[in-house]
């Protein structure tokens, strides 16, 4: 894992979420993804931690990238999307890679409709933020340097 310098984090997120800002905005609200990253990158760079965005539509891909992050990465932030109400495959592989992870949600998940109340991901992540919009990836990354810079990696 990692070069043994610097704390590598990788960000995911799932499907759709490439439509943030353009659809939805009552929902979802008028960020766009790319700002979401930029943000990221922003604080990621203040902290000195590298980090790697994937924003995929296609499950395979979203594993392929937990299973690399294995190489490189002390955590994860994922979004998994609807995913995250579907995919015993997506729990599996964070459970696999065992990496700490945070999972965030722009909305608050438990004020929607019953199916976004169960999340599989959940059990195996060590958080999840809801309903803070854009601002919740921040926190998770700060959250998880947090951790990481108290633990050992
Ligand atoms: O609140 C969240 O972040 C969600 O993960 C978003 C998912 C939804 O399935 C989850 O239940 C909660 C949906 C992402 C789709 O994003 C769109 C953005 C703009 C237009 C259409 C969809």
């Amino acid at each position: 894992m990692s070069d043994g310098r610097k704390l590598g984090i990788l960000v995911l997120h799932g499907p759709n979420l490439n439509l943030l800002g353009t659809r939805e905005v009552a929902v979802y609200g008028h960020t766009r993804l790319e700002e979401i990253n930029r943000a990221l990158e922003a604080r990621a760079e203040a902290h000195g931690v590298r980090m790697e965005i994937v924003q995929s539509n296609h499950e395979g891909e979203l594993i392929d990238a937990i299973h690399r992050a294995r190489d490189w990465a002390h955590g994860i932030i994922i979004n998994p999307a609807a995913y995250t109400h579907t995919s015993v495959a997506l729990r599996d592989a964070l459970a696999a890679v065992g990496l700490p992870a945070v999972e965030v949600h722009l909305s608050n998940v438990h004020a929607r409709e019953p199916f976004r109340h169960r999340s599989l991901t959940a059990p195996v992540v060590w958080g999840q933020i809801v309903g803070f919009g854009p601002l919740g990836y921040l926190l998770a990354l700060d959250a998880l340097v947090d951790r990481l810079t108290k633990h050992a990696t």
